[in-house]
């Protein structure tokens, strides 16, 4: 067993994004490239001598190769000890979840998240800190940086590690202790839902199916929705991990999660449906014919979080991403608690959370979370639902209806343009933020805009500053339009358009929101010239 120094070269395309480096599978494949960027993270995090490192992904094509080099990488520079689930899997809640409890200097977890997976599918990687929560941006810009001018990376000439077993397994002078996956996860939900409740509403009649997607949930909700608590064998559909996702993009959201939102829109479908993504920190919700969008999940379970043994004792304020939906705010209001404004991407709420300014957070892209962890989390925002859903004895829908009579709706969508060419999309950008000047003040339709911006956030707890993180365009009586490019596309530029109205009046709540928000919809390509600039018509993912 001898440590190997190989001599290697940059590559110039390693800036993680919203969420860590995600790429296509081959150009992972590419020999040092992998390598590179986990040498990178080593030499950016401080000292790791001697050090633990909590490291697992989503099953996805390519992660168990992966992983093999991760660990005979970090016995080659010193690390004391790596955690990893058995067989490579831990779901990115449980990732953070294992960090915390076992506080170790951080992980590396390998996923692109709700992208498509098997050989010519995407696959990332992204570091999260101490506190378990994904690298702030000083420290991903420091990875980046020192990936720019790498010319070397240690890794250690051994076999590899048997990740099957759970137990210990030396490497060099390195310890490998592979864990079960689940478990830490499991007894977390444990303390902070009502299970005995919740049980006790699964063998009342309530029915509900979970969509794992083929992706990482399936073992969580298997031991957690059927074994701990009692859901009929079957809830869970598409429980086993697959390393391509059966094809499939595990995207929680009504374009992607087809069959689940087949059965809750059928005659005798379940009361309650659900869905996580990639790597188990998205969830979308369903009611027996009824969506849930995730920015009123989010304003829903900060109104009832007083309902739920983990929250009972208040919440400190909560975060939401700037594209999400004004919703929260209103509830938020109405408590008396602070309610921040972020750009997206989850290594925003963080220092919030560390500071103990808020509590719950959550992101219009399938997000939702608290600071029980520090990564938003599927199987927490169902297993929350699935509580308040025992403790009010209500359906979805009458939750939801009751909370748009007292608080309002948003309504809300988002359109997706994606795979646009780089430089099209960012003149769109260009070509709204040149407009702001002659834009406010102005009417447009039967909207009085009040403001236009660049949107620029100023940490209150570090004071660091991240500009550039979409355009908005504010009209009086809180409708609103933004627009921003993802952070996580692997194939040119993905254009994000959300769009969003508030009705007060519950005769006109129950509208589609498409037709309902159809004048703004229609301002928002005229602004941006999307059509002519893109020859695109339709968006290509409405959520
Ligand atoms: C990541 C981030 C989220 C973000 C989402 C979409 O989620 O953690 O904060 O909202 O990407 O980002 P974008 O709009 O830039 O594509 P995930 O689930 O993909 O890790």
């Amino acid at each position: 067993m001898t440590i190997q120094q190989l001599v290697t070269q940059p590559f110039s395309d390693q800036r993680p994004g919203t969420s860590g480096l995600r790429k296509k599978v081959t150009r992972f494949q590419q020999p040092h490239y992998l390598e590179n960027f986990v040498q990178s993270i080593f030499d950016s995090v401080g000292s790791i001598q001697g050090k633990t490192l909590v490291v697992g992904g989503d099953g996805r094509y390519y992660n168990e190769q992966a992983i093999q080099i991760i660990i005979r990488m970090a016995a080659a520079n010193g690390i004391g000890k790596i955690m990893v689930g058995r067989a490579g899997l831990l779901s990115t809640p449980a990732a953070s979840t294992v960090i915390r409890k076992y506080q170790t200097h951080g992980g590396i977890i390998l996923s692109a998240s709700h992208n498509p997976g098997g050989p010519d599918g995407d696959f990332g990687i992204k570091y999260n800190t101490a506190n378990g929560g994904p690298a702030p941006e000083n420290i991903t810009e420091a990875i980046y940086q020192c990936s720019r001018k790498i010319d070397r990376y240690l890794i250690l000439d051994t076999a590899n590690v048997p990740l099957e077993q759970c137990g210990s397994h030396p490497v060099g002078d390195m310890e490998v202790e592979v864990i079960d996956p689940v478990d830490d996860y499991a007894e977390l939900m444990e303390q902070l839902f009502d299970f005995p409740a919740i049980r006790e509403l699964l063998a009342s009649g309530f029915t509900l199916r979970f969509d794992a997607m083929h992706a990482i949930t399936g073992p969580y909700a298997h031991e957690i929705l059927e074994n701990r608590l009692g859901a009929a064998t079957g809830t869970v559909i598409n429980g086993t991990p697959l390393p391509d996702f059966g094809g499939h993009h595990p995207d929680p959201n009504l374009a992607h999660a087809r069959e689940l939102v087949e059965q809750l829109f059928s005659d005798n479908g379940p009361d309650f449906g659900a869905a996580s993504d990639g790597d188990g920190d998205r969830n979308m919700i369903l009611g027996r014919n009824f969506y849930v969008t995730p920015s009123d999940s989010l304003a829903l379970l900060t109104a009832n979080a007083h309902l739920i043994p983990g929250y009972r004792e208040g919440l400190t304020g909560v975060a939401r991403s700037m594209p999400t939906s004004l919703a929260v705010d209103r509830v938020a209001e109405r408590q008396g608690i602070d309610c921040y404004e972020t750009p997206t991407g989850w290594k925003f709420f963080g220092n919030l959370m560390d500071a103990g300014k808020v509590t719950l957070c959550g992101e219009e892209s399938f997000g939702t979370g608290s600071s029980h962890i520090r990564e938003k989390d599927g199987l927490w925002a169902v297993l929350f639902w699935l509580n308040i859903l025992a403790t009010r004895k209500q359906s979805v829908t009458e939750i939801v209806q009751q909370h748009w009579a007292e608080y309002g709706r948003n309504f809300y969508t988002r359109h997706d343009y994606e795979e646009l060419d780089m430089e099209e999309a960012q003149g769109i950008i260009e070509h709204l933020e040149r407009q702001f000047s002659t834009l406010e003040g102005r009417r447009l339709g039967s909207y009085g805009m009040e403001l236009c911006d660049s949107f620029s956030y100023s940490d209150p707890v570090d004071g660091s500053t991240s500009s550039g993180q979409g355009i908005r365009i504010l009209f009086k009586g809180g409708s609103r339009i933004v627009y921003r490019l993802s952070g996580t596309g692997t194939v040119g530029a993905t254009l994000r358009v959300y769009i969003e109205s508030y009705e007060p009046n519950p005769v006109r709540q129950h509208l589609d929101p498409q037709q309902a928000l159809a004048p703004l919809i229609d301002i928002a390509v005229e602004l941006g010239q999307i059509d002519s600039r893109t020859g695109r018509v339709n968006p290509s993912v409405i959520t």
